[in-house]
């Protein structure tokens, strides 16, 4: 049974160090069929200091409690307490001085747990999660990240059911008992909290291979799947590789033990969890071939293998001294990724695809209910805050410390963060301050980031004068849901003054300007403005470049000098980023004013320049096809902010769309003609790259053919999921009522309905045909033979398929795409609440549209409140999502 709900709240400012330390952890699994006993030994002492009176508190969480010991002997029973969730124990003979060793023996279902959390089995593997809360599910524990301990694990099996028995650390023992049965013994030297505990045991096949660290110890590599797929783990492997080469030269960070373990599962609450040297994967993000995965799995494969190997070092040998502090490591650890994938294939290339998600998955987050501080300050339950602001924002703060210290000042205070942090618990003050000392600069106020919530609006506005440039610059935070605080922050703003033959000018400031050092304006108060003085013309000023802040811009600059930017800013990302404003901004009017959606929904001028992009052999194809890309209808959506009828902005979208395939189609086809037919499948990033393209070109040709016959010809030739999945999203999206569709979307099921990942897609591209009917389609698949709501992959392809990439049908006028999702969401959360909760947040915009539909909204929420049972994680979102 999932935990209901209590209405606790935790806060940060009650922090305080337990009463008690635990030294070292043995622990002993027997797994059998239908149970799993476990017992564990805690070497502990009581902190100086402490009042000797306090007994010892353990956090359980569903717990069957069976024995506890003392030193080996009974515990009387006036001094123990034991319920499922929690275990007390009077401890006097626990001194500063004096350690004792408690056991404590529990007995566990893993075929029953649902939740994912704590031991379960997924296909008959046994495999655990640990973060954040789960540890309290397998032993009584100290479950909270700044007690940090040694632990030995004896894990025993059945030798056929499983072969493979795997802990943290390295492997010290092994041998057979009787009854065919054996035992693996694990050792993990290295002090770590419990959520990084991990253990997985059975019938598993591996693919290794060495490595050899630069100070040349060796490390055996392996990764374990289920039997038979290991032919499809050979990618990772090699990102795996290349993520410990780039973190030894990148940050001088080499790995520390002699096994690094990975191991992927088809049940799995997220993408995949850094465990000490046993890294458990969502094996969406481990499995791959050019057959049944796309360029953007092989990417994700890559950065998720990437940001779980980097976590050995921010997360785990350096951990959080509690929840609040999440950022400290996943905003870390994001920027450390996204820095492996710009320098592995094109850092233009990352940051766009970075900003994208940031744009349609943070900003949003901190524009409506469910808005946060980076670091928060509260939570009823922590699983609610593993989110866009943690991760993607977080990671944009760590950018805005480097642009503002400059590359070699941040590398210096990495290296004093990880000399003076290694082995503790630690928080944002202390890592702040290691780049105050090692960079020589205040960060107090630059420290506001972690603590207001919200997304600045950075507004400027430009004269030009006699050859003298004045940007006026003033930065607001409105105050949102959260409540936090709106001083002003401080805003590194990238630029450029860019002349007529696409160069970029020399600027200097006058004095008297606000801070500007090198290609970047420091904006730390309300408003300020800079001037350059002596300039030979009137440049194009192109400001944010790669991003440099995570704001809103308010720029009325002239459409001619944001075209001419789109076309020869020096900086790709400043390219990308005046075409893809103006456009967005364009569509957001079109869509706001009450006339007819029709071809005049953007200027002419626009969509030449969208065309003249594809064209534009001096970008990388990767580029070209991002510059092609139009703002989704939830980013229109969240432009327009208020009153929004979806219908409308599908419909001036689609004109968009129609129009650059009618100015453009000819010359499309031209773009094509350069790619070339296809070598033999490779995916690396040039590659991938033109397939982008080529897949990119692939609509407007259809929509100026006004037929399927091109998309059916690319999906009947494709040798490779890309082309064959962009080809059948274009048969299924766009002529849903051909027969090359209804052909396809049965073809691909029956080639591939063995597969699990493939059906994941097939749900997905079946959940997303943006038409209102798409709701009696999705209930249908609810009842599909292989739907299955307790696997997370599938519950998110077609439920949150469906409510976060179907605009139109979730966002139905009569409200029945709400309250079918609403229905789901009361199905799953007694079977996965994590997982319900998660998807819940799909209706973290409600208020942004018209009252009708408003009102529908708010009444399945209000529904989902009001049912009886609901687990914490869900109740959470939606009573914060109704505040
Ligand atoms: N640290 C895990 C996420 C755990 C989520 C717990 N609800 C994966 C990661 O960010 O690397
Ligand atoms: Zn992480």
């Amino acid at each position: 049974m999932a935990r209901s709900d209590d209405g606790q709240v935790v806060r940060l400012e009650d922090y305080r160090p337990t009463d008690f330390l635990i030294e070292h952890v043995e622990m002993r699994f027997e797994l059998f069929e239908g149970e799993a006993l476990v017992e564990t030994v805690s070497t502990l002492r009581r902190r100086e200091g402490t009042d000797p009176a306090r007994p010892l508190v353990l956090d359980g969480d569903a717990l069957d409690f069976v024995s506890a010991t003392l030193d080996g002997r009974e515990i009387e029973a006036g001094r123990l307490e034991a319920s499922p969730d929690r275990l007390t124990i009077h401890l006097p003979e626990a001194t500063p001085a004096q350690s004792v060793r408690l056991a404590v023996r529990t007995r566990l279902r893993p075929e029953e747990n649902t939740q994912l959390m704590g031991l379960y089995r997924s296909n008959g593997v046994w495999c655990t999660q640990c973060e954040a809360e789960g540890f309290r599910r397998i032993t009584y524990f100290l479950d909270r990240p700044d007690v940090l301990a040694t632990y030995r694990v004896r894990v025993e099996a059945d030798r056929r059911a499983a072969p493979i028995l795997l802990s943290n650390g390295n492997p010290v023992e092994a041998g057979v008992t009787d009854n065919g049965r054996h035992f693996t013994v694990w050792d993990d030297p290295f002090p770590k909290p419990s959520y990084l505990f991990a253990l997985v045991a059975g019938d598993l096949d591996h693919i290794e291979e060495p490595f050899r660290t630069q100070s040349g110890r060796e490390v055996r590599l392996a990764i374990y799947t289920e039997k038979g797929l290991s032919d499809r783990a050979g990618y990772a492997m090699d990102a795996l590789r290349r993520s410990m080469v780039w973190d030894e030269r990148r940050f001088g960070r080499e790995y520390d033990l002699d096994v690094f373990n990975i191991v992927a599962v088809g049940d799995f609450n997220m993408g995949a969890m850094e465990n000490k040297g046993l890294n458990v994967f969502n094996h969406k993000y481990v499995l791959l071939d050019p057959d049944t995965a796309t360029d953007a799995d092989y990417q994700g494969v890559e950065t998720v293998i990437a940001h779980e190997y980097f976590h050995n070092w921010t997360g785990n040998r350096i951990t959080c001294r509690d929840w609040f502090q999440l950022c400290l490591k996943e905003g870390l650890t994001v920027f450390r990724d996204q820095e492996f994938t710009s320098d592995e294939r094109s850092r233009p290339v990352k940051r766009i695809a970075s900003v994208h998600t940031l744009k349609s998955h943070q900003f949003p987050e901190d524009q409506g209910p469910l808005q946060h501080p980076v670091r928060p300050t509260r939570y009823r339950e922590i699983n609610n805050f593993y989110t866009a602001t943690v991760y993607e924002k977080g990671a944009e703060l760590v950018r805005m410390i480097a642009t503002i210290l400059g590359e070699t000042r941040f590398r210096a205070g990495m290296d004093l963060y990880f000399e003076r942090h290694d082995g503790d618990a630690a928080t944002i003050e202390d890592f702040v301050r290691c780049f105050e000392e090692a960079g020589e600069t205040d960060l107090s106020q630059f420290s506001r980031w972690y603590a207001q919530a919200g997304t600045p609006t950075l507004e400027i506005r430009e004269s030009f004068e006699d050859g003298r440039l004045t940007l006026d610059l003033a930065q607001t935070l409105v105050p949102g849901s959260a409540g936090t605080g709106t001083a002003p922050l401080v805003i590194p703003i990238r630029f450029g003054l860019v002349d007529g033959s696409g160069r970029d000018m020399q600027a200097v400031p006058e004095a008297g300007s606000a801070d500007v050092e090198g290609d970047v304006i420091l904006l730390t108060e309300a408003r300020a403005s800079v001037v350059f003085a002596n300039l030979p013309e009137r440049p194009l000023v192109s400001v944010l470049r790669g991003f440099s802040a995570p704001v809103t811009l308010s720029y009325p600059q002239a459409e001619a000098d944001r075209l001419a930017l789109a076309r020869l800013d020096p900086d790709p990302f400043g390219r990308w980023r005046a075409l893809t404003d103006l456009v967005g901004e364009r569509l957001r009017d079109a869509a706001k004013a009450g006339g007819a959606a029709g071809a005049t929904a953007v200027d002419p001028a626009i969509v030449e320049t969208l065309v003249r992009s594809a064209e534009d052999e001096r970008l990388e194809p990767a580029l070209r096809a991002q510059m092609m890309q139009l703002p989704g209808e939830a980013e229109i959506a969240r432009l327009i902010g208020r009153d929004v009828d979806p219908e409308r902005v599908h419909a001036v979208r689609e004109a968009v769309l129609r129009e650059i395939a009618r100015v453009g189609a000819e010359r499309l086809a031209r773009v094509e003609a350069t790619l070339g037919g296809d070598a033999a499948f490779s995916p690396d990033a040039a590659n991938a790259g033109r397939r982008a393209l080529r897949n990119a070109l692939l609509l407007p040709l259809s929509l100026a053919d006004a037929s399927p016959a091109r998309a059916a010809r690319r999906f009947t030739e494709a040798d490779n999921m890309t082309d064959r999945l962009a080809a059948l999203t274009i048969l299924a999206h766009v002529f849903p009522e051909s027969a090359e569709a209804d052909a396809a979307v049965d073809g691909f099921f029956r080639r591939f309905e063995g597969d699990a990942l493939v059906m994941d897609k097939w749900f997905l591209l079946l959940a997303t045909v943006p038409r209102p009917e798409t709701l009696e389609r999705v209930e249908a698949l609810a009842r599909h033979p292989l739907f299955r709501l307790a696997n997370p992959n599938r519950a998110r392809a077609l439920i949150g398929g469906f409510a976060t990439g179907n605009q139109r049908a979730f966002n139905r006028a009569d409200g029945a795409g709400y309250r079918w999702v609403a229905e789901q969401l009361r199905r799953l959360d007694p079977v996965n609440p994590q997982t319900a909760a998660r998807l819940a947040t799909a209706f973290r915009s409600w208020r942004a549209f018209e009252p009708t539909r408003q009102a529908h909204a708010r009444a399945a929420l209000e529904d989902l409140a009001g049912a009886s049972g609901l687990s914490r994680d869900l109740a959470d979102i939606v009573a914060r999502s109704l505040n």
